[in-house]
């Protein structure tokens, strides 16, 4: 090993964002890094590794809307979600912990108070969306509204998903609260920034010699120049949310600190959560810090945290070396949570398939250079032909020859000049994947190791110990005898990649788990005995593959948990009767109507009256979305939503309502082959990911289905084929 990575290391993975369950594009980063720390530990380094949850911002808060529960309860919810995964796949992370720790809080006030001191905080007027009727000021994820770029009608306050322009929420038109659906006016208020502008001639110093020494990649190299090359802004820290660590600061009680400035301060808050010592690690001045990431997060860690650490003048810990992956993707797609789209973390626990065929997969596929995908297929093949029938072979052979043939003793090895060719083959294989997992490219040491196996594999071909055995007796015995100490070269190098699979073949060895300093040297010696062999890994057959495959395929999963659930199953639609319509008062464009729900009567605000007569209206039985979350508009309260087909024609909206003619009030309205689980609140957001058109013949499709009634089609009438129902 290289004399550098001797010294002690902190190995750090990204945190997870709390709102979500883990899925394996999460693991890819979280997995690296424990077969690092493994690598170093093999190696006697001294080394410690942290992981947990990123848990504040608007992502949380929204999850937190959606799921009916606080911040704090959805984190509490998914911490232990997080964590039993990470440690279901055979993560031994030393430290796991919570940005919304106390010792988070700690440090990352602490922190603040130094940058503060040392004159690295401005204050500065902004201009913000705020909401009168929730009293607040609104994060900009917190406002939806028509795009000023593109005219779609629901782009989100910080970026539009439709033409994917970056937006600043008061550049919004007819803007709205997410929470509460109030037009927000705007107002100016008070941010604090990190003067990185300031920051800079120390920042861009370590930041040069920094990329150098620690070799940083290309990807990490051209992201940080980026944001440097972009001038490097004032970047805001604060934010206008209630769920986030307080400002210390006055006049700032209302709001807390971004997101992004606290997390990767977690990494040393989550330390000082686990380890009295904390210190020794992040102000040691022998420590390299060794981070890995998606490559999204890169200037977050090489640009915002370095810089708030040096701007305290304190002798913190500076990343040494960066590890960014790119994305995997599920069967040529992305993850999707809300569609139920790719193996999640808990998908991979009830698929049976062991923790160890995971993380070789992932790291066989890790997306070191270019994105990579999970295909079923992929990993069938890759965990047959090469798991299974390379190194699953290998040592199974090994063993159970030595069982069969020389009583479960290892036998004496006498080299001729070919074992020891071979012999040194191997040993330039072990050196090039050492030097390969201490230059952290772990897909490549992983293949490396695998190549070993696979000599072994040919050299137990060619030598023929079940014929030599009766031939050249010495000549099959030292066959074995290489074998035995390659199996266990073997059960050491794949430690950090297959921990459970190394225990086995130790166990199957019969000795004491080895380190790296053992490998090739002949260590198992003449007259030891073993245990008997036992497979170490299956095959995936192809029937599993297939149900797999359905299972993760999309929309049609039925599961447990809330957010598996086809997102149809929440919404709550009903057939309603107008039996009254009146103008609002406030608002030129609404309509407030009186509805009859069967068993009920509501007052419900639309946007209809654009298109629809009052006489048009009442008498007729539309659709309702009952259990939409109440909001009030303009002062009238709107339990509820109808629902409509929109299309565009030129510059103009077409709208036209849905409707079922021969149902009654209150029957219900549904779709064939998905249980109703309906949400008492339906966020609007949550609505929006029901994605529901219009065919050729004036029906409503969902997901290759008809919506209707128990007596007939929902109808519209008057739009064309392809309408999207809002
Ligand atoms: N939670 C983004 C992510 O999960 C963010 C990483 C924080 S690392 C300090 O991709
Ligand atoms: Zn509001």
């Amino acid at each position: 090993m290289n004399q550098q990575t001797k010294k002690r290391t902190l190995v750090t993975s990204a945190l997870p964002y709390v709102n979500n369950v883990p899925h394996l594009g999460n693991m890819v980063c979280i997995i690296s890094a424990d077969v690092y720390t493994r690598f170093l530990r093999s190696n006697k380094v001294d080394v410690i590794s942290v992981i947990g949850t990123d848990e504040h911002g608007t992502t949380t808060e929204t999850k937190a809307l959606e799921e009916g529960l606080t911040p704090e309860q959805v984190c509490e919810k998914y911490f232990k979600i997080h964590k039993e995964i990470y440690e279901w796949f055979g993560n031994s992370f030393d430290c796991i912990g919570r940005t919304s720790s106390k010792e988070n809080y700690e440090v990352t006030q602490d922190i603040f108070k130094k940058l503060n001191q040392n004159g690295f905080i401005k204050k500065q007027i902004v201009v913000q969306a705020y909401c009168t009727k929730c009293d607040k000021f609104l994060a900009d994820r917190f406002v939806e509204g028509t795009c000023p770029k593109c005219g779609y009608k629901d782009a989100r306050g910080d970026q539009c998903e439709n033409c994917g322009a970056l937006l600043n929420a008061t550049e919004l038109v007819d803007a709205r609260c997410k929470i509460c659906g109030t037009n927000p006016i705007t107002k100016e208020t008070e941010h604090l920034f990190i003067d990185l502008p300031k920051l800079a001639p120390l920042l861009e110093k370590w930041i040069n010699e920094q990329s150098v020494k620690g070799r940083w990649s290309q990807n990490a190299k051209t992201m940080t120049d980026a944001w440097i090359r972009d001038g490097l802004r004032e970047r805001c820290i604060t934010r206008d949310l209630k769920w986030g660590i307080p400002v210390p600061y006055p006049d700032f009680e209302k709001k807390v600190f971004y997101s992004w400035f606290d997390a990767p301060i977690g990494y040393i808050g989550i330390t000082k959560e686990c380890r009295e010592d904390w210190k020794e690690w992040w102000f040691g001045d022998d420590v390299r810090l060794v981070q890995f990431m998606g490559k999204d997060n890169i200037p977050f860690h090489t640009v915002l945290f370095p810089a708030s650490l040096i701007g305290t003048k304190e002798d913190y810990v500076l990343l040494d070396r960066i590890s960014s992956n790119e994305y995997i993707n599920y069967e040529g797609g992305q993850f999707s949570k809300s569609r139920s789209l790719g193996v999640f973390g808990d998908d991979a626990i009830k698929t049976g398939i062991p923790a160890d065929v995971w993380r070789y997969y992932i790291m066989v596929n890790r997306p070191e250079k270019a994105d990579t995908d999970f295909s079923w297929e992929d990993f069938q093949s890759k965990i047959n032909n090469e798991l299974v029938a390379n190194l699953g072979n290998f040592i199974n052979r090994t063993i159970s020859f030595i069982n069969n043939y020389t009583d479960s003793k290892v036998p004496k090895a006498k080299l001729d000049e070919k074992d020891n060719a071979f012999l040194q083959e191997i040993r330039k294989e072990i050196k090039k994947a050492t030097e390969l997992l201490d230059d952290i490219q772990l897909k490549d040491a992983l293949k490396s190791i695998m190549h070993i196996s696979k000599l072994g594999n040919q050299y137990f071909q060619e030598t023929q110990p079940w014929k030599s055995i009766k031939e050249n007796k010495a000549k099959a015995e030292t066959c074995l005898a290489v074998c035995a100490n390659i199996t266990k070269d073997l059960a050491v190098m794949i430690r950090p990649y297959m921990p459970e699979t190394s225990n086995k073949i130790f166990n199957q060895l019969n000795i004491q788990e080895k380190n790296w300093d053992d490998l090739g040297k002949l260590s198992l010696e003449k007259h030891h005995k073993i245990n008997k062999a036992e497979p170490l890994l299956n095959k995936l057959e192809d029937n599993d593959i297939k149900k797999f495959k359905k299972e993760f395929g999309g929309k049609r999963m039925q599961e447990k948990t809330d957010e598996r659930k086809d997102p149809f199953a929440k919404l709550d639609l009903k057939v309603a009767k107008i039996i009254s319509v009146e103008d609002h008062p406030d608002a030129e464009k609404l309509l407030v109507m009186k509805i009859n729900i069967g068993d009920e009567e509501r007052q419900i605000v639309g946007g209809i009256k654009k298109y629809y007569s009052k006489q048009e209206l009442v008498g007729r039985n539309l659709i309702v979305v009952k259990n939409l979350k109440p909001i009030v508009l303009r002062g009238k309260e709107s339990k509820g939503m109808l629902l409509a087909a929109m299309e565009k024609q030129g510059d103009e909206e077409n709208v036209k309502l849905l409707s079922a003619k021969n149902s009654n009030p209150g029957d219900d309205v549904f779709i064939d082959g998905i249980d109703k689980q309906p949400k008492k609140h339906l966020g609007y957001s949550e609505f929006k990911e029901v994605e529901m058109r219009t065919d050729s013949e004036g029906h409503v499709i969902y997901d290759g289905k008809q919506l209707k009634t128990g007596k007939e089609q929902v109808n519209v009438e008057g739009v064309k084929e392809g309408a999207l129902i809002r």
